[in-house]
């Protein structure tokens, strides 16, 4: 290895002790305090608007460990450069560690909820990566070293003993490892598992009615009217999902009310629950797209809570916040007009799966999930539109947000080469609380044909259809749109997700082989 690899090695290992050590102490000293996550959480809430657009339509869920990806791609090449100045001077990677411990307390500290004892971890780990960066650079100076040649003569070198240089790399990675590994572990959320596999779940006062007999029509392909929870759809800007223990969760409601009260998850859960069915739809879902899905919801109906609490005159929106500092404003009015807006505490008859909210989540049918569906819930403003606002209204997205009637073709699949004779095509289509009333299938330039509906058990969920079309050899393009109950249709008119909703027709190209 050459003198400048090795230094950058160095730099490397040293930077990952700083890495684990930092995790270690955040794990065992105060949970949620990484940070390289708190880094990587700033980043997401201070990136415009379009930049999370970008990352959400192309990279789906993964955005979160793209994101992780590209922060410790950027650690290993600034590591490495560390390195090589404290070759020059040891001070030189002092310095280097030292901004990288300001980077993340700072990231740290500032995080909603967090306190000063949040910088413990980056100063900790940086002062481990200064001890790992002095130790191993001596180990990699070169020491004079006399040998013996083959042909007998005796030679000087000046190499590092490399035995002793890679035996201190592989400590330190060891140290690394073993810092991230059990940090993770122990920070990982096995109590909040466990918490969760514990909750029993009450018995709800006013139970859903089973689904009508023919609410799914079983195609293969379409998608099925209940999604199951681990199919489930998820978009938030948490790079780590929040771990909220169930026992020191409290929701406080509180703003413009007569009487702000605090409820436990024990009080919540005796209160009388609801279950219902009910589609939940992400503002950023492109046409066509698969930020959509159906669960039955069992929880509390906030109005119940919100009339307790007392809504004071000229309230007319609820500012809700999640344990990670997220918001959203959702209108009083909505909640208030008898549907089924739930704090919702299971789905799909399990307790919330930890990454869709749990314990403790909001669900309003009609509304896009940026204004109404908060996870990890755990704090309810009673205010106006005129003095506060949610998370992505200052980032572009409109202060309202009803869904807009859509419909999504989910067979035959974008592309697909069909047999001629009787083909199904089939998907949903959704316009909460107003409910599907028609879904109608354009070929081609042909007249537009009825599609048969699914049965559905009420207004707020998706509605599965199907149109049994006589295929014939060629290519063809097929489209959908649908009406709902209020009589009105789907837009043709193309809009892309930003500010309130796409709108458009699906449209798919298949080729029928003969
Ligand atoms: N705490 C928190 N809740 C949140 C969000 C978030 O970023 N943070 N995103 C919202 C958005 S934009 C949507 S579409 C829904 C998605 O819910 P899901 O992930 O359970 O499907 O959660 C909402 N609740
Ligand atoms: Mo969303």
């Amino acid at each position: 290895m050459r003198a400048r690899n090795r230094a950058a090695a160095v730099g490397i290992v040293a930077g990952a002790v700083a890495l684990g050590v930092s995790e270690l102490v955040a794990a065992f000293v105060l949970p949620g305090s990484s940070p390289v996550v708190a880094v990587g959480d700033t980043i997401v809430d201070a990136s415009p608007a379009a930049v999370k657009d970008w990352a959400i339509s192309t990279l789906g869920t993964a955005d979160k460990p793209a994101l992780l990806a590209g922060i410790l791609l950027i650690l290993v090449v600034v590591a490495a450069g560390i390195g090589m100045l404290a070759r020059r001077r040891l001070a030189y990677g002092v310095a280097g560690m030292g901004v990288f411990a300001v980077l993340g307390a700072a990231a740290a500290v500032t995080r909603p909820d967090a306190t000063m004892a949040a910088a413990f971890p980056s100063v900790l780990g940086a002062a481990a990566g200064v001890v790992a960066l002095a130790r191993l650079l001596r180990l990699a100076r070169p020491v004079a070293a006399a040998h013996v040649d083959e042909d007998g003569s005796v030679a000087e070198s000046q190499l590092p003993d490399r035995r002793r240089l890679l035996t201190g790399l592989a400590v330190g990675v060891g140290v690394a490892g073993a810092g991230v590994i059990v940090g993770r572990v122990a920070g990982g959320g096995s109590d909040v598992r466990m918490a969760r596999a514990k909750v029993a779940l009450p018995v709800p006062a006013t139970p859903a009615a089973p689904l009508p007999r023919g609410a799914d029509l079983r195609i293969p392909g379409l998608s099925p009217f209940v999604t199951p929870n681990k199919d489930f759809y998820r978009v938030d800007t948490a790079l780590l999902v929040p771990r909220v223990d169930p026992q020191s969760w409290r929701l406080r409601v509180h703003g413009l009310v007569d009487r702000p009260l605090e409820i436990t998850y024990d009080q919540l859960l005796r209160r009388p629950m609801t279950e219902a069915d009910i589609t939940l739809t992400c503002v950023s879902n492109e046409v066509g797209g698969d930020l959509v899905g159906n669960a039955r919801w069992l929880g509390v109906h906030l109005a119940d809570l919100l009339r307790e609490a007392g809504i004071q005159d000229g309230a007319d929106m609820l500012l809700s916040r999640s344990s990670d500092g997220w918001t959203a404003g959702t209108p009083v009015d909505v909640v208030m007009d008898g549907r089924d807006a739930l704090l919702a505490v299971a789905m799909n008859g399990r307790p919330l799966p930890v990454r869709h909210g749990f314990p403790v989540r909001q669900v309003v049918p009609g509304l896009y999930g940026y204004v109404s569906a908060t996870k990890w819930l755990t704090d309810i403003k009673v205010t106006r539109f005129a003095d506060d606002e949610g998370y992505w209204t200052p980032r572009g997205w409109s202060v309202r947000g009803p869904i807009k009637t859509e419909s999504r073709i989910d067979v035959p699949s974008v592309g697909a080469t069909v047999h001629a004779g009787r083909v199904a095509v089939a998907g949903v289509a959704w316009a909460q609380h107003r409910g599907v009333e028609r879904v109608e299938v354009q070929v081609d330039d042909e007249p537009w044909q009825a599609a048969r509906l699914a049965a559905v058990p009420g207004s707020d969920t998706w509605r599965q259809w199907v149109y049994d079309w006589n295929a014939r050899p060629g290519k063809h393009r097929i489209a959908v749109r649908a009406t709902d109950r209020t009589g009105r249709t789907q837009t043709r008119r193309h809009a892309p997700p930003v500010p309130n909703g796409a709108s458009g027709r699906h449209t798919i190209n298949v080729t029928v082989d003969g």
